[in-house]
């Protein structure tokens, strides 16, 4: 098979990869999910046609996601994660051999079950007795659970459909809720190159809610632009923080140094964050 998968990432910008095979494709009531196998990045998971994740370049993603607002809280023994359905970011969090529970509350099952079958490397913990997972909307969820966490990691899907409210004041404020003093939360906040008007947004309204705020950003090669932003707020612990804690396990991105050279911003992005207020 030689055929081309290929996603619209920007304006007049696409990203193709070649494929060599069509692992499996299904329409479920949100959207349409992919694993495609392909010789430049392994297998790769697509929504709607958007990259999710690949098996070459997902552990920055995943690592950044999990492990600074991991070792900025210094102890999380319960992690919640919204979305995030294909097991990448539990994967990690299980490495904190202290965490006792990890919700995974995401919205369409045909995700897991997709990634459990061809993503093996990724979705792998998903199995661990630690890991409760729900299939449902996870705005409804913060809204309406008593449970509580130390850290809440939101690893969604571009803001579009049903992910547009995971990147709003009222989801944020939810998540506030469900937080223990001391908690964290991190979102995916996409890319500081096509996204910046977002990232802004969702800076300035965690900063009406959290004490603490920052963005960091991390190199996610097939992600539109490159360069990846994440949104870390806390309530309590300061930021950006370092690893409180000896860093117990070997990543393959993450290390104390990277914590702390992620929150170094770019000119362009800095100022468009934060240079109206500072
Ligand atoms: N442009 C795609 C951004 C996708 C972010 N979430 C990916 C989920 C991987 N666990």
């Amino acid at each position: 098979m030689n055929a081309w998968f290929t996603e619209d990432q920007g304006p007049g910008l696409r990203i193709s990869c070649q494929v060599t095979r069509v692992l499996h494709w299904c329409k479920t009531k949100y959207q349409e999910v992919a694993v495609y196998e392909t010789p430049s990045f392994g297998r790769l998971l697509a929504l709607d046609d958007v990259i999710q994740t690949t098996e070459r370049d997902e552990f920055v993603y995943h690592e950044m996601l999990v492990h600074v607002p991991m070792f900025v809280h210094g102890m999380a023994r319960r992690v919640l994660i919204i979305g995030g359905g294909d097991g990448g970011c539990v994967r990690e969090v299980l490495k904190h051999p202290w965490v006792e529970l990890v919700k995974l509350v995401e919205i369409d099952e045909e995700v897991t079950k997709a990634a459990r079958q061809f993503l093996p490397g990724i979705a792998g913990s998903l199995a661990d007795p630690r890991v409760q997972i729900e299939f449902r909307d996870g705005i409804q969820y913060v809204k309406e659970t008593s449970e509580k966490f130390d850290v809440v990691l939101v690893d969604s899907t571009d803001p579009t459909g049903p992910a547009v409210g995971l990147f709003g004041a009222d989801f944020y404020r939810a998540v506030s809720n469900v937080l223990n003093d001391g908690g964290v939360l991190t979102a995916q906040t996409e890319s500081p190159f096509y996204n910046l008007e977002l990232i802004a947004n969702v800076q300035r309204t965690l900063r009406e809610i959290f004490p603490e705020v920052a963005l960091y950003l991390a190199t996610v090669p097939t992600y539109p632009g490159g360069l990846w932003s994440f949104s870390i707020a806390t309530k309590g612990p300061a930021l950006p923080g370092e690893p409180l804690i000896p860093i117990s396990f070997r990543c393959k991105y993450y290390n104390a140094a990277v914590h702390q050279g992620a929150f170094a911003l770019p000119e362009f992005v800095r100022e468009s964050v934060w240079g109206s207020w500072s």
